[in-house]
């Protein structure tokens, strides 16, 4: 496994509240047609604070207000290296705004025993339920050229 190289950075916040995380369906790009939290690339310039507060805000309308960084997962490609990249996990538990639906997701409460790992990616159900949990996640998983899960490691 090559763990050394330095990867594109994205983020990924996932609102909680009580016993219910909030996913949205990711309505076109990369993930298409998955449940997950909302995120995207780091641009230029940005922290990676930053970054996961504008992108919740263009993704579903909410502005963050209480949040913890949870980790970071690392996502390799075999044969598409051009998709690797580096995922820095957010939970909030505080924002201001109603989620709300946009072009590219539409978002939806999901029970901690209801969370939908068949439409989501695969890694998801390795990790997800330690994050809500309250457990930091430090992680690798290495994909076949097919997005097929093949391999992983839990630091
Ligand atoms: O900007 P773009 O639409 O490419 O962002 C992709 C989003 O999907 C970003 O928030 C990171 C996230 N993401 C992956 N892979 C995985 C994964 O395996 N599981 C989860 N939960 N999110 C992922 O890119």
């Amino acid at each position: 496994m090559n763990n050394d190289k330095e990867l594109r950075k994205v983020t990924l916040c996932l609102l909680v509240q009580e016993n219910k995380i909030l996913l949205a369906m990711k309505k076109r790009g990369f993930g298409i047609g998955k449940w997950n939290g909302v995120g995207g690339k780091v641009k230029e310039g940005e922290t990676l604070e930053e970054a996961m507060l504008r992108e919740t805000s263009e993704e579903i309308s909410v502005v963050p207000k209480e949040y913890a960084k949870s980790g970071v997962i690392k996502f390799l490609f075999e044969g598409k290296p051009e998709f690797d990249q580096e995922m820095h996990v957010f939970v909030c538990r505080k924002w201001d705004g109603e989620p709300k639906e946009s072009e590219e997701m539409s978002p939806k409460w999901f029970a901690f025993d209801d969370i939908p790992f068949d439409s989501m990616w695969e890694d998801d159900r390795i990790w997800l339920p330690n994050v809500i949990s309250g457990k930091d996640v430090d992680a690798v998983f290495v994909f076949d050229g097919s997005q097929k899960l093949k391999d992983y490691h839990l630091n």
